[in-house]
């Protein structure tokens, strides 16, 4: 009997698809008037290349091929590109271990990974290939840099920045998780002041956070983490006016911690400073309830009052000393908390009270003013670091019963009193207001008398991207001691990243080194200018090259709208839940910007998204560093492409984690071998004939039946649940109930036109999973015209539908009558049926059923009293 060999099948049919470039390119958009096929826009992530392909990427495009597949015989005009994302910092690493030039090395690499893309069969067009280190690429990065400079969308600014000492380089907060580098898992990230250029992605907060709200076809998942990244908070900015130290009481103006805990009103002397301290609460309704400012140690003012006082100096680098310790073990809010008195005090706007002003290590300078009022008795933070120093409390909200009933209960048991479903006390004028009404109302009475007013308040930053690499997109600004920056002028685009740089560990921007690049001339003046020689952040190239593949060979533009407008959004985008907030919040800050700069018409990059679970050995993720890796084309090598994205499906549902097994593959790879045989075996029979449903016979419809109850399946399941995984089971049981009909096939006894249907049938439901034997077999049943655009199967309810068994219902042993079920319904709807049938329910009338035997398909026996 013929053998299954898939190391014969799939390298001719690759080189049959290779001599086709147009096999997998969509069509171009329909002209007005025109209507054409739906179009499809499928996608999965694209690499980085490393140099080989791992099974997280097998998986990934193993769902998207068969997607894009399906779509295609669903008649839809499918585009299903594949790039690189090639710019990065492991192509430097690489330079300094093998010597090779990082384009060098890159190049290769993303041949090494096409090559293993063809391998498996994937239905890419290629001729829409992006790759991202490419001046015809990222010449259109520095396009949008301008662009978003031009509309004080990118600025450069001197700040706090994280900095990893492995990768060299800053980081963007989106790069940091729990306070270490996100490509090294063991580094601490440092915090440096660096000039640095900025994307303002803080813009689109509103509009990043209310986007998601339509986001249905994304995971809730990713949502949540979205809506808790960009974290929007809404509340108020008030400020308190610094008291002049020389006006203050006698008897305070010693730094002592004493002094600093108390709250008095201040006196008619008291004078302000003329320094301005504007805090952010999300409970201004406390406000009379605050006896304290805290200070981040980071906060600008901190500087000034340290700058007078040594010994304070001393106390606040211990607190930053704090802070930093805090930020490296990853939770800054679970912080033990420190503080010191500055010896200064703040007048509260609404009592006129004197508050004590505190730096506190609990206190972040990034977040909001960098400055809070503290409510120690209703802020559960406050409360712990009032109670360690001795800070006044003050009550001023409590739960209506208590303010209305027992108003001298012991209230100091519910400290913190957190509740905003309550009443104000102690608050002045505002007294017996509901919480949320008290906060409206003082947020407006700040506002009239000019000294706050109600505001949000995001967590998101804006995107640090500037970074001292080389193998990245050079960043197009120049700096002219006369005019300061001026962006390069369009036509002199791209800034061209020098081929021949010295790459060293030794800090700094690689491209400083290259006097070449840094000398130019200012476009403005005509005299001497120097260079950017930071490049720009890899999630840069990330945030817009799918929009590039509609267009790859657009020259004078990113791309052509039109061709935009036709493909977007992404109907289908597949990748990793580990981009979640990285890449997939950049990618939507950028389509927005090109929106607003009129580029494209979508606010959304992608309709729907879909998150694949990862690839694990042995209930660990595989990575190097656990030696779990497993090759995939050592499974192509052992099994067949087909096997091995066979597997990846079946093994489990996609968005769980799938252990890999070889056994599994193994197991796939026979089924295949069963398939072919089963086809080639009948392949003469259908050969020449027809497809056609004519065998009446009970075999004929038996196989039919199952079919088409296959076909309903995977359809159902392409459109709702993807559970491949048990599609791939069906179809298995399928071929099963074929091949157990062997002998009716051979003998003609089901009719060669019905034996057309099921053999055709069977290859077409195979032709998303497995490609290439589904090609195969198509040739061998001499089937004529592309499998790729062949219809997909229909499925006939009537067909698919099982037979119906009629099954006799007795009483007491006595037949009394007789009911029609499914030939395959359980027991519970055999005797649903039985009670619910007229002549029975007549007979049992009144009396009580005490028992009921079924024999599945035979019987119904009813015991009654
Ligand atoms: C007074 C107050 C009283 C507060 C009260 C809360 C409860 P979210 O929801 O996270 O935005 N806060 C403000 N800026 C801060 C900073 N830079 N570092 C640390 N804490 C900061 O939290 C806002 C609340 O967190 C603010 O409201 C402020 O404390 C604190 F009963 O102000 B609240
Ligand atoms: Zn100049």
């Amino acid at each position: 009997e013929v053998r299954y060999n898939p190391a014969e099948i799939e390298p001719r049919w690759q080189q049959i698809w290779a001599a086709q470039p147009d096999l997998y390119a969509a069509e171009a958009a329909p002209k007005p008037g025109e209507t054409g096929k739906p179009k499809y826009y499928v996608l999965e992530m694209l690499p980085y290349p490393s140099g080989q392909l791992h099974m997280g990427h097998v998986r990934n495009y193993a769902i998207g091929d068969a997607l894009a597949r399906y779509m295609w015989m669903q008649g839809y005009n499918v585009l299903h590109p594949m790039g690189w994302d090639a710019f990065g910092l492991p192509a430097e690493n690489a330079a300094l271990k093998n010597n090779t030039p990082p384009r060098e090395w890159t190049l290769s690499n993303i041949a090494a990974m096409k090559r293993q893309m063809e391998r498996l069969g994937l239905s890419y067009d290629w001729q829409t290939e992006v790759t991202t280190c490419l001046p015809e690429y990222y010449r259109w990065n520095q396009w949008f840099f301008i662009q978003m400079f031009n509309k004080g969308l990118a600025y450069r600014r001197k700040s706090k920045v994280n900095w990893c000492p492995e990768c060299a380089t800053v980081l963007a907060n989106e790069q940091v998780i729990n306070g270490r580098c996100w490509r090294h898992e063991d580094t601490l990230v440092e915090q440096r002041d660096l000039e640095q250029w900025f994307l303002r992605t803080t813009n689109y907060a509103q509009e990043l956070l209310d986007g998601l709200d339509k986001l249905d076809g994304w995971p809730e998942k990713v949502r949540t983490m979205q809506r808790n990244w960009i974290g929007r908070s809404e509340g108020a900015a008030v400020e308190f006016a610094m008291e002049d130290p020389a006006t203050a009481p006698e008897d305070e103006k010693h730094l002592t911690r004493h002094a600093g805990t108390h709250v008095l009103p201040a006196h008619d002397d008291v004078k302000a400073s003329g320094e301005k301290v504007a805090v952010f609460t999300t409970r201004i309704d406390t406000i009379f309830g605050a006896t304290s400012l805290q200070l981040a140690p980071g906060h600008a003012l901190v500087k000034t009052l340290t700058a007078e006082n040594p010994r304070l100096a001393k106390e606040v680098e211990d607190l930053i000393e704090q802070q930093k310790k805090a930020r490296e073990t990853g939770d800054i809010g679970a912080i033990e908390k420190h503080g010191v008195f500055t010896g200064r005090y703040a007048i509260n706007p609404f009592s006129n009270e004197r508050l004590p002003v505190w730096v506190a290590n609990y206190i972040l300078a990034d977040y909001g003013t960098g400055a809070i009022m503290s409510v120690p008795a209703h802020d559960e933070r406050d409360f712990e670091f009032a109670k360690k120093y001795g800070i006044e409390m003050r009550i001023v909200v409590l739960p209506r019963r208590t303010v209305e009933v027992e108003t001298d209960g012991p209230q100091e048991t519910l400290l913190p009193y957190t509740e905003e479903d309550s009443l104000l006390i102690n608050s002045g004028d505002f007294n017996m207001l509901g919480c949320v009404e008290a906060q409206h109302r003082m947020a407006a009475y700040a506002q009239e008398h000019g000294f706050g007013q109600a505001t949000v308040s995001f967590r998101l930053k804006d995107w640090g991207v500037s970074r001292q690499r080389y193998w990245g997109t050079p960043i197009p600004m120049l700096y002219c001691e006369k005019d300061g920056i001026v962006p390069v002028p369009e036509d002199q685009l791209p800034v061209i990243l020098p081929p021949q740089v010295e790459i060293t560990q030794q800090g700094g921007s690689p491209l400083g080194r290259v006097p070449e690049f840094v000398n130019a001339t200012c476009p403005k003046c005509g005299g001497p200018a120097r260079r950017e020689t930071d490049t720009m952040d890899t999630f840069v190239d990330s945030s817009w090259y799918f929009y590039r593949y509609t267009d790859a060979k657009n020259s004078s533009a990113p791309f052509d709208p039109a061709k935009v407008a036709y493909w977007f959004p992404i109907d289908q985008y597949i990748g990793g839940v580990e981009h979640a907030i990285l890449h997939l919040i950049y990618s939507r800050f950028w389509t927005r910007v090109m929106r607003d700069l009129g580029l494209v018409k979508n606010d959304e990059p992608a309709a729907r998204l879909f998150t694949q679970g990862m690839v694990i050995k042995g209930g660990a993720k595989m990575s190097k560093s656990k030696g779990n890796v497993v090759s995939p084309d050592d499974m192509i090598a052992r099994y067949g492409a087909d096997a091995t994205r066979m597997y990846a499906l079946f093994a489990a549902p996609p968005d769980r984690d799938l252990d890999w097994q070889e056994d599994g593959v193994a197991g796939v790879s026979r089924f295949l071998g069963k398939v072919y045989r089963f086809v080639m075996r009948h392949a003469a029979i259908a050969r020449g004939v027809t497809a056609q449903a004519t065998g009446s016979d009970p075999a004929s419809q038996q196989l039919l039946r199952k079919l088409h109850q296959t076909i309903r399946k995977i359809t159902q399941d392409f459109g709702g649940r993807w559970h491949f995984n048990t599609c791939i089971a069906a179809v298995m049981e399928m071929v099963n109930t074929f091949t157990a009909a062997d002998e009716k096939i051979a003998s003609g006894e089901v009719p060669p036109a019905t034996v057309a249907v099921l053999l055709e049938n069977l290859v077409l439901l195979l032709a998303p999973f497995a490609p290439y034997i589904a090609c195969e077999l198509w040739q061998e049943l001499g089937r004529q015209g592309d499998l790729l655009r062949a219809p997909w199967p229909q499925f006939d309810e009537a067909l698919a539908k099982e037979d119906e068994l009629e099954v006799p219902v007795q009483l007491n042993g006595k037949l009394r009558s007789v009911v029609r079920v499914a030939a395959e319904a359980d027991q519970d709807t055999i005797r649903d049926a039985a009670l619910a049938d007229e002549k029975i329910k007549a007979a049992i009338e009144g009396k009580e059923v005490v028992k009921v035997i079924i024999v599945t398909g035979k019987l119904v026996n009813l015991v009654v009293k």
